[in-house]
């Protein structure tokens, strides 16, 4: 079980919510947001009917197998170093993972963690612009879950058995404490470190067209820069899908 009484004894200063069930965490700390609810605040849930990825996909959520949990803070800063929050949590989660379950991570850029060559973990950041801009950062990683559906059941994996509310304390200890001084990138020595894409030949899909090019760094706001053609130049967001070339990442 999620207990909100543990991590509240983990980390001090954050809201702390835990359901049992709900749609989808990131919705309900966003719903919380506009609210205006304290921040930061961390919701938690032990299964996700309408878990959701970028770009409408869904992030697959069954009961109790999995740490499903979403950060709500507010953006300080400009936002040249919000777009790098996405960075940060991967590596905020990559650090929990390798801690608690002595997992060695790779960073796919720019929000898949992978162990062993499987997907284990996802990251959606999204932002309420209200009164004030609150960043939402939602992070679901698969701790138990064996069975995974057909369409994923070949890249999905998961990290193994964790005390799920140890895991999440130390994920939103480490997001915050990043994210505290975003302009100091402090983690961005440890996401070049793991990533699964430097280096490499890599296909993305930019406005429904694949494209080849080699990965060549990733700069310091977490974007990715490719050589294509001789000519180099940044991807941002993770609005574009990369694929390691002739690999299943
Ligand atoms: C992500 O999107 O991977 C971001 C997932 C974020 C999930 C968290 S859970 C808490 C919070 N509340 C939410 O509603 N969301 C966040 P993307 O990069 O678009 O990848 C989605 C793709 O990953 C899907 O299309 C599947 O191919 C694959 N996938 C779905 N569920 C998965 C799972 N449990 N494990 C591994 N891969 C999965």
């Amino acid at each position: 079980m999620i207990s909100k009484e543990r991590m509240e004894d983990l980390i001090q200063g954050v809201e702390i919510e835990v359901f049992p069930s709900i749609d989808s965490t990131n919705s309900e700390a966003k719903r919380r947001a506009m609210e205006g609810a304290a921040l930061p605040l961390l919701v938690c849930a032990e299964e996700q009917s309408a878990g959701r990825g970028r770009l409408g996909r869904s992030f697959y959520s069954p009961s109790k197998s999995g740490l499903y949990m979403s950060l709500a803070f507010e953006a300080k800063g400009s936002m040249a170093d919000a777009v790098t929050v996405t960075s940060a949590a991967a590596v905020a989660v990559a650090e929990s993972i390798e801690l608690l379950c002595a997992r060695d991570c790779l960073i796919k850029w720019v929000n898949d963690i992978y162990v062993d060559g499987r997907k284990v973990c996802g990251i959606l950041t999204e932002a309420v612009h209200g009164e004030r801009i609150v960043i939402v950062v939602g992070i679901g990683i698969n701790c138990t879950t064996q069975e995974f559906p057909s369409e994923i059941k070949d890249r999905a994996g998961s990290v193994g058995e964790v005390d799920r509310s140890c895991l999440a304390a130390a994920v939103a200890k480490k997001l915050l404490y990043y994210c505290d001084a975003l302009s100091e990138r402090k983690w961005i020595d440890e996401y070049r470190r793991r990533s699964l894409v430097l280096g490499e030949k890599i296909n993305y899909t930019e406005g429904g067209e694949v494209k080849s090019a080699l990965a060549v760094a990733i700069d310091e706001n977490g974007g990715l820069v490719i050589r294509e053609n001789g000519v180099e130049r940044t991807l941002f967001t993770g609005e574009i899908t990369v694929r390691v070339a002739d690999s299943e990442f």
